[in-house]
C-alpha cells in the first residue's frame, strides 16, 4: 500500500433501468464509501468515482416495455440513483453518466486508437436478424423454444424455467418477442482477441495477484484455465456509442466496452472541472504511484479482471487495477433479490418508510455484508441489530456518559486525574482494538472492522458499568472528573471509528461532543477534547424500532410475494380422463344452509347443519372455516355438495357428504353459488 502515492477508487456502474436496491448497496456502494472514508480520514490522496451505466440491452429492453425512449429511462433512473447515493451518504467525488459527450468521445478515441494500431480483429458472422423491424437482435431478445424442458418462451441467452444457460442457436423455432420470425444475416463486427493475451493474464493475475480475495481469484482462475476466446467489441444495435470506423454505421460499442471506460472519463470529467484540486486524470490512471481499486459485485468479475485489463493493455498507457474486491450476493427474507419480481428493499422507498435511518441500515448491511459467501437480510435481524447493539451498546454509552457529564459538570470536559490500573487497562485495549480495525480495513475486511469498532463501544460501556461514577459521586468527584473524562475521550474515538461506516450518526455524535473536525491518527488517544472543553446539546444517537415498524415492511413484502403468486399462477393440469358413466355414479345436490358453527379445536373446519330436501337435516364437516370467520351468517344460503359419498368422522362427528367449494392460487376457499335459488335436493349435472 505504501509503494503508492494515492488511490482511485471505482464502483461498478449501476444500469440506469431502474432504481438500485440493498443488494448493490451491500455488495458495492457501502464497502467502497467505507474504505475511502478511512482513506480519507487518515489524509490520504484519493479520488472516489461513481456514475450510471446507460448503455446496453437492460436499458432499451425498459424502454420497450414503457413505451419510453431509452433516453427518457436513463435521465429518469440515472437521477433517482444519484439522489439514492446521496441520500445514504455515499462519499463519490463525480457521479457522472455514460451518456455524457466526455464520455462518447473517450470510449470512441480510446476504441478507435486499438482499431487503428490492429489490436482488434475484423470477423464476419452470421446473426438473427428480424426483416420486419429490420434490426439484429440481441441473444435476450430472441425468444423461442427450449431444447431442454421445452418452456414456449425461453431467451436467447437462457431458460428462465429450468435454468439452463443457452445460445440462440439451440432454441427451437427461435423468434422476436412479438412471434415475427428471424432470419439469419452476416455482419462484421471487431473483436478483442482476448486469446493473445492469456498468458499474461496469467502472469498478472495468477501469478502476481495471489492476495485478490479468494472468490476473485478463483473465478478468474477457472476462466484463464480454459482458452479464451475472441469477444466481440461491438454490436449491431443503435442504442450506444457508434462504431467510430467507416462501414461501421448501425453498430455501436458494446457495452461491456464503454462502460468501463466510464470510470476514466468520469475522472477526466472531474479532474477537467477542478484541476487545481485534482490535478490531471492522467496522473489517476497512468502515473505507476496511482493505485486502482475496482470494487464489484461477483458477477462483473470477468469484465474487471479479464476483458477491461486487457484493453488496457492494449491500448499500453495505462495502470491496471491492483485489487478488485468482489462481494458475493446478498438475498432477502431467504430469497435471490429480483427486480422483475420487485423482491427487493429499493432504496427511496426505505428512506420514505424509515426517514433517518440510513446508518442503520449501512451498519446491517455491513454486519451482514456477504464478503465470503451469500448471506440474507431479514427485517428481525436489522431490528435486533438496531436495538441490541446500536442503541444498546453504542448509544446507551454515548447517552451515558453525556448525561453525566452534563449532570455533575454543566456540560465542561473534567480533569483527567491520576489513572487507576483499571483506567490504564482499559486504554490498553482500546489501542489494540484500533489497530486491528486499520489492518481490516487495509484489507477490505469490512465486516470484521465494524465489529472492532463496535467492540470500542462495548470497552466504553464496560468501563462506565464497572466504574459506577454516579455512585462514586457521593464521595470521590475527583475520581469522578478522571472517569467522565475518559469516558468522553473514549466517546470523541467512536465518533471517529465509527466515521467510516456510520457517518450520520459520527456527525451527530461530533455536534454533540462539539468536535470541530476530527481525523484517524487522533484515535487511540485521550487528549482528543481538552480539559474545560464546552460540550454541544445532547441528543439521543439511535432510536429503539419497534415491532410494528418491522412488521409493516415485512407486510410489505408479504404482499408483494402474493401479487407475484397470483401473476405466475397457472392451474394444476386437468386429471385423467373419466368414463361418463363414472361421472354419474357422483350424487350432486343443493342444500340448504340451516345451521353453521365453528368445530371446537380446530381452527380450520365448520359443521354444516343442512336441508337437503329429504326432511331429515344433515351434518357435514368442512374445511371453510379460514375464508368464513362468521358462520352464522351463512344460514340462509345454498350450496352444492356431494350427497353419496361414504361418511367419515372428522373430530367426532360424523360428516355425511362433501360441500363443493373452488380453492384459489393462494389456497384459500370459496364455495359455489347458484344463480337463482332452487329447491333443496335439486340436481346438479
Ligand atoms: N452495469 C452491470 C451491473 O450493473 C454493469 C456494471 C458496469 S461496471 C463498468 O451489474
Ligand atoms: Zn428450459
Amino acid at each position: 500500500m505504501d509503494k503508492f502515492k494515492r488511490t482511485l477508487v471505482t464502483t461498478a456502474l449501476p444500469y440506469a433501468n431502474g432504481p438500485v436496491h440493498i443488494g448493490h448497496l451491500a455488495g458495492v456502494y457501502v464497502p467502497a464509501d467505507i474504505y475511502v472514508r478511512y482513506l480519507r480520514l487518515k489524509g490520504r490522496e484519493v479520488l472516489f468515482i461513481g456514475g450510471s451505466d446507460e448503455h446496453g440491452v437492460p436499458v432499451t429492453q425498459r424502454a420497450r416495455k414503457e413505451g419510453i425512449t431509452p433516453q427518457d429511462v436513463v435521465d429518469r433512473y440515472h437521477n433517482i440513483i444519484k439522489k439514492s447515493f446521496a441520500e445514504f451518504g455515499i462519499s463519490f467525488d463525480i457521479y457522472s453518466r455514460t451518456t455524457s459527450s466526455i464520455h462518447h468521445k473517450f470510449a470512441a478515441d480510446f476504441f478507435r486508437k486499438l482499431y487503428d494500431e490492429g489490436k482488434l480483429v475484423e470477423q464476419e458472422s452470421l446473426q438473427f436478424f428480424d426483416e420486419q423491424e429490420n434490426r439484429f437482435l440481441t441473444d435476450r431478445d430472441i425468444h423461442g423454444e427450449c431444447p431442454r424442458c421445452h418452456n414456449l418462451d425461453a431467451y436467447g441467452d437462457q431458460c428462465e424455467k429450468c435454468g439452463s444457460t443457452l445460445s440462440p442457436d439451440e432454441l427451437i423455432n427461435p423468434h422476436s418477442k412479438d412471434g415475427h420470425p428471424l432470419v439469419k444475416k452476416p455482419t462484421k463486427n471487431w473483436y478483442l482477441p482476448l486469446n493473445d493475451y492469456q498468458d499474461w493474464l496469467k502472469q498478472w493475475i495468477l501469478a502476481g495477484h495471489k492476495e485478490w480475495r479468494p472468490n476473485v481469484y478463483g473465478q478468474c482462475k477457472s476462466w484463464l484455465d480454459l482458452d479464451l476466446q475472441p469477444r466481440a467489441m461491438t454490436r449491431d444495435l443503435d442504442w450506444g456509442i457508434p462504431v467510430p470506423v467507416e462501414g461501421a454505421e448501425g453498430k455501436v460499442l458494446y457495452v461491456w466496452f464503454d462502460a468501463p471506460i466510464g470510470y476514466i472519463s468520469n475522472t477526466k470529467e472531474l479532474c477537467d472541472n477542478e484541476p487545481e484540486k485534482w490535478g490531471s486524470w492522467q496522473k489517476w490512471w497512468q502515473d505507476p504511484e496511482s493505485r486502482i481499486v475496482h470494487f464489484i459485485g461477483k458477477d462483473n468479475i470477468v469484465f474487471h479482471c479479464i476483458i477491461f485489463p486487457t484493453m488496457l493493455k492494449a491500448h499500453g498507457d495505462y495502470t491496471l487495477p491492483d485489487n478488485v474486491p468482489s462481494n458475493e450476493f446478498l438475498n432477502l427474507e431467504g430469497k435471490k433479490i429480483s427486480t422483475s419480481r420487485n423482491w427487493a428493499i429499493w432504496l427511496n422507498e426505505y428512506l420514505v418508510d424509515m426517514p433517518g435511518k440510513q446508518d442503520v441500515l449501512r451498519y446491517v448491511l455491513t454486519a451482514n455484508a456477504p464478503e465470503t459467501k451469500d448471506n440474507d437480510f431479514t427485517w428481525k435481524d436489522y431490528q435486533a441489530r438496531n436495538n441490541n447493539e446500536l442503541v444498546a451498546v453504542y448509544g446507551n454509552f454515548i447517552n451515558r456518559a453525556l448525561k453525566l457529564t452534563e449532570k455533575y459538570f454543566s456540560n465542561h470536559v473534567p480533569a483527567l486525574g491520576e489513572l487507576s490500573d483499571y483506567d490504564r487497562q482499559t486504554l490498553a485495549e482500546f489501542s489494540d482494538c484500533k489497530a486491528r480495525v486499520e489492518d481490516l480495513l487495509e484489507n477490505f475486511k469490512f465486516r470484521d472492522a465494524q465489529k472492532e469498532a463496535m467492540e470500542l463501544a462495548r470497552i466504553g460501556n464496560k468501563y462506565l458499568a464497572e466504574t459506577e461514577p454516579w455512585k462514586v459521586a457521593k464521595t470521590d468527584m475527583k475520581r469522578v472528573e478522571t472517569i467522565l473524562n475518559l469516558s468522553l475521550q473514549i466517546a470523541a474515538n467512536l465518533a471517529i471509528a465509527f466515521e467510516p461506516f456510520l457517518p450520520f450518526s459520527s456527525e451527530k455524535l461530533r455536534r454533540m461532543l462539539n468536535m470541530e473536525s476530527f481525523s484517524w491518527n487522533q484515535l487511540g488517544r485521550t487528549d482528543i477534547l481538552p480539559e474545560g472543553h464546552q460540550l454541544g446539546a445532547s441528543e439521543l444517537l439511535f432510536e429503539k424500532i419497534e415491532d410494528e415498524t418491522i412488521q409493516a415492511q415485512i407486510q410489505k413484502l408479504l404482499d408483494t410475494k402474493k401479487a407475484n403468486e397470483e401473476q405466475s399462477y397457472k392451474p394444476a393440469p386437468i386429471a385423467d380422463t373419466v368414463a361418463f358413466d363414472d361421472f354419474l355414479k357422483l350424487d350432486i345436490r343443493v342444500a340448504t344452509v340451516m345451521a353453521c358453527e365453528k368445530v371446537k379445536k380446530s381452527d380450520k373446519l365448520l359443521k354444516f347443519t343442512l336441508d337437503d330436501g329429504t326432511g331429515t337435516p344433515r351434518t357435514i364437516v368442512s374445511g371453510i372455516a379460514k375464508q368464513y370467520t362468521e358462520p352464522e351468517a351463512l344460514v340462509g344460503r345454498q350450496v352444492c355438495f356431494i350427497a353419496n359419498l361414504a361418511p367419515r368422522m372428522l373430530k367426532g362427528i360424523e360428516s355425511q357428504g362433501m360441500i363443493l367449494s373452488a380453492e384459489d392460487y393462494d389456497g384459500s376457499l370459496s364455495l359455489t353459488a347458484l344463480e337463482h335459488a332452487v329447491k333443496p335436493g335439486s340436481k346438479v349435472c
